[in-house]
């Protein structure tokens, strides 16, 4: 039996992908960020950083259970339980590696930089909003170019690091729509994911 708790955000949202696209059951557990459901000593067993998303997986490798946080952590082992969403050929890998970290640690986190600067404080500073919205935007055309060269993010298979990088993707065009304008590569690529019933599902919030 799989649980994850998680919210509706990035890093929570590329769990919730990893688990539908891999095809592994699991009880969806919604934290509210905003009530500090992540800062209560039962939340804090599991992941003593305090921070969504967490799978608890009560038959992991051997049989036995495995309680696990970072988002790109839950995906890679979804990946490996369900043997889906990894390059069949080992050549393949470094490249899946790259790409699933560009998106998880640098993508998501200048998202939340963004969103912080924007929403987190009371008085916003322009220039610095500018600059972390400048650096995100400057990120995806960088996908844009590669996303006109090759199908998905690691080369000419779906991976983990499109499963990954939709997910950052997902919430900035929630968030920030304008800033992927004219990214018709991106876009595509975007339209062809979100059309997949396994991020329909899982993006239903
Ligand atoms: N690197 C971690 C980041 C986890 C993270 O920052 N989670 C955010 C939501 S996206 C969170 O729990 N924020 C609550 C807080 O900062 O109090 C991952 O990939 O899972």
């Amino acid at each position: 039996m799989i649980d994850l708790y998680a919210a509706g955000t990035s890093n929570g949202m590329r769990a919730r992908i990893a688990l539908e696209e891999c095809g592994l059951p699991y009880t969806y557990h919604p934290i509210d960020l905003a009530k500090g459901e992540h800062k209560t000593p039962q939340f804090l067993a599991m992941n003593p950083f305090g921070l969504i998303p967490v799978l608890k997986d009560s038959e992991g490798p051997g049989g036995k259970p495995v309680v696990l946080s970072q988002s790109s952590a839950i995906l890679l082992y979804c990946a490996e339980k369900s043997g889906r969403h990894q390059p069949k050929d080992p050549a393949a890998r470094p490249a899946m590696l790259q790409a699933l970290m560009q998106a998880s640690t640098d993508v998501t986190p200048m998202f939340g930089a963004v969103n912080t600067a924007l929403r987190g404080v009371k008085e916003p500073h322009a220039p610095t909003v500018d600059a972390f919205k400048g650096r995100l935007r400057s990120m995806f055309q960088t996908w844009d170019g590669i996303l006109a060269r090759q199908p998905y993010a690691a080369g000419a298979e779906l991976t983990v690091a499109d499963l990954s990088l939709y997910a950052g993707y997902w919430r900035t065009k929630g968030a920030l729509p304008d800033l992927l304008a004219g990214m018709p590569a991106l876009e595509r690529w975007a339209d062809a994911m979100a059309a997949r019933p396994a991020i329909q599902r899982a993006t239903r919030v």
